[in-house]
């Protein structure tokens, strides 16, 4: 209980690290911070030298979405080309 009471007065010793966004900081694990050239630090899968996934996202933070972009194969999946 009186932690509950300790976190309503004190806000910022709930979650400290959103309340501050901080470029040097790796927010999504992938060995890049904003401050290294991380273009969206809220996905791991985009970081500068990332391969290029034909997504509509900018993986290699090149600063083009798709450029030079590799199609990933799925596998021996169902047949989705349709009749
Ligand atoms: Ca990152
Ligand atoms: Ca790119």
């Amino acid at each position: 209980m009186s932690v509950l009471l300790l976190l309503a007065c004190f806000p910022e010793l709930e979650a400290p690290d959103t309340l501050v966004d901080n470029p040097y900081r790796d927010y999504d694990g992938d060995g890049y911070s904003t401050i290294d050239g991380d273009c969206d630090d809220d996905d791991p899968a985009s970081w500068p030298g990332a391969p290029e996934i034909c997504d509509g996202k900018d993986r290699d933070c090149s600063g083009t979405v798709d450029d030079d972009c590799i199609t990933l194969d799925t596998g021996d999946s169902a047949d989705t080309s349709g009749s």
